[in-house]
């Protein structure tokens, strides 16, 4: 018996990157079959193709593994590739397809959000292109979704996923492999290995906070192992179903016991956190905190000095709500800089076009051409490459950055968990006022533009609207408000903020006392604290 009768669930919309709910969401009966299914029956079924699975080692991840695998075996599928332990990293599974040449893959994770039987689960389908499904796809999965009255499902055993090897389960054949090795000689070609052995020989030292998730055991093979770092330099090395009840999300919020180390006394020279699925990272030297908007401004103005990139790049791209650092260096290298709505899978045409060869977000992600997803270690290996070539600390590169191109100051102000009727009233009453806005002086400064962003795909000409609403001020500074599409709690309302300021003075202030005047400015424009009651925002990147 493989074919089940169903019903379709309410609320299996893809967000921003992925499915996300609640784990015990997940582990309904049916649930995780529904969407599955759905996903097959939307990319024109799996018979005979090849997919990719694993995840980032979260509670339900291994359990989920197996229901795919007897899934895809009553699809008719030929093979899957399964990271050992059900587990690969992001953009571990990013290059396993690619170099693989499977048709697409499943990657079982809630990234940045944290797991456990009471936090989060998600499930993500990537493309043959090895990068997160574009919005074509998402909406064919919806589509399906709502439609589904039964789903096939193999009785079969579970399968041993700890063993590396290949065996046949039913037709089809379960090939079990090593989730590091491969990504780890991707990313050895990149990267000037010898250089970064020699700065470890020298005494440099790092710390790594790998939060219980999955970077662990790829950390200690890249750093520890192949480099030569210090015993000890990963952190939180081992993958725990609820990450060890860490919030993997690298920010100096979450990522607070690393931070205290960074900025302590006798602070390491580098130090660097990534979240669940591996795809984000924060950069720190000692001392000092990388914001991701100049982190990957940084990487775009150096990265010639690293082997993968020394013929240049062939054009960048960011999120419309990352600062404008980028755009800047982009100019000055004479190459295209392209923005794009919040999410990876906005980069993929760009990047298999070849118009772009860096890619990055404000959310603490990064990543170039060598797969389709953002990737924290490659970051983490491209900061070493900078430093062990130019022979500065982290702190003086920054510093060499902004008085080369002025300085971006930029925060984000997320307030979390609000009532969903009360975030969609305040983005649409700021919405309503988008035309009067331009001409208005607001706390001293001048609105030269304000819009809802709307993207069209240059390569492929979709369009995707109300991808966020931005207000522009005279002098390079602005502000930009839209609603997060990962969160599983009510609806999370994501400010961000944004002050240029040219130098040479004025470019070593604390970001959240040089962005006052656009905060207050945002108060007046848009009241967030005194619409929703609350006295702040949850959390400030
Ligand atoms: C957030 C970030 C976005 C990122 C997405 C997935 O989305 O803002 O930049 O691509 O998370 O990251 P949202 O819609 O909540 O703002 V990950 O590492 O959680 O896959
Ligand atoms: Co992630």
């Amino acid at each position: 018996m493989t074919r089940h009768a169903t019903k379709p669930f309410a609320g299996q919309k893809p967000g921003t990157s992925g499915l996300r709910k609640k784990t015990r969401v997940f582990m309904q009966p049916d649930y995780l079959e529904n969407f599955v299914q759905a996903t097959f029956d939307a990319i024109g079924g799996v018979r005979g193709k090849t997919l990719v699975l694993g995840g980032d080692g979260r509670f339900y991840g291994a359990e989920a593994a197996q229901v795919i695998l007897k899934m895809a075996a009553a699809n008719h599928a030929a093979r899957v590739i399964v990271g050992q332990g059900a587990w690969l990293s992001t953009p571990a599974a990013s290059n396993l397809i690619r170099s693989r040449g499977a048709d697409g893959g499943l990657i079982l994770s809630a990234s940045h959000n944290p797991g456990g039987p009471d936090e989060d689960f998600g499930v993500k389908y990537n493309i043959a292109n090895g990068g997160p499904a574009p919005e074509t796809v998402t909406d064919a999965i919806f589509a399906r979704a709502v439609a589904l009255t039964s789903y096939a499902k193999a009785d079969l055993p579970d399968i041993d996923l700890g063993r590396i090897g290949e065996i046949s389960f039913g037709d089809m054949r379960v090939e079990v492999v090593d989730p590091v090795a491969l990504y780890a000689d991707l990313i050895e070609e990149l990267f000037d290995f010898n250089a970064l052995r020699d700065l470890f020989k020298a005494g440099f030292r790092v710390r790594i906070d790998s939060m219980n998730a999955i970077t662990g055991p790829y950390a200690v093979e890249i750093f520890e192992r192949r480099l030569g770092a210090a015993a000890g330099s990963v952190m939180h090395e081992t993958p725990l179903p609820d990450f060890g009840g860490m919030h993997p999300d690298p920010n100096p919020t979450w990522a607070h016991e690393l931070m205290a180390i960074m900025m302590g006394d006798d602070a390491p020279d580098f130090g660097a956190a990534s979240d669940g699925d591996g795809d984000r990272n924060m950069i720190l030297g000692a001392g000092v905190y990388v914001s991701p908007s100049d982190g990957l401004a940084v990487l775009a103005a150096n990265a010639h000095l690293c082997p993968g990139y020394n013929a240049g790049l062939k054009g960048v791209a960011r999120s419309m709500p990352t600062s404008m650092a980028v755009d800047r260096v982009a100019q000055t290298l004479g190459i295209a800089c392209h923005e794009t709505p919040t999410g990876w899978k906005f980069f993929g045409n760009l990047l298999d076009a070849g118009q772009v060869t860096l890619c990055g977000e404000e959310s603490f992600g990064t990543g170039s051409d060598h797969v389709r997803e953002k990737d924290g270690l490659w970051a983490v290996l491209m900061w070493l490459n900078i430093i062990a070539r130019r022979g500065q600390s982290v702190a003086q590169i920054l510093a060499d950055h902004w008085a080369r191109f002025g300085r971006n100051y930029y925060s984000r102000h997320d307030y979390e968990a609000l009532p969903v009727d009360q975030a969609n009233a305040i983005l649409s009453d700021l919405c309503d006022r988008l035309a009067d806005l331009p001409g208005q002086v607001v706390n001293g400064l001048t609105i030269t533009a304000a819009d809802e962003f709307s993207y069209t795909d240059p390569v492929d000409g979709s369009v995707s609207g109300h991808q966020g609403v931005r207000i522009q001020f005279d002098g390079g500074s602005r502000i930009v408000l839209r609603l997060s599409g990962t969160g599983t709690e009510g609806a999370t309302l994501r400010l961000y903020l944004e002050r240029y300021v040219a130098g040479p003075g004025g470019l070593h202030e604390n970001p959240q006392t040089a962005l006052a005047p656009i905060i207050a400015a945002s108060d007046a424009l848009v009241g967030l604290r005194a619409r929703t009651g609350r006295s702040g925002p949850d959390v400030v990147t």
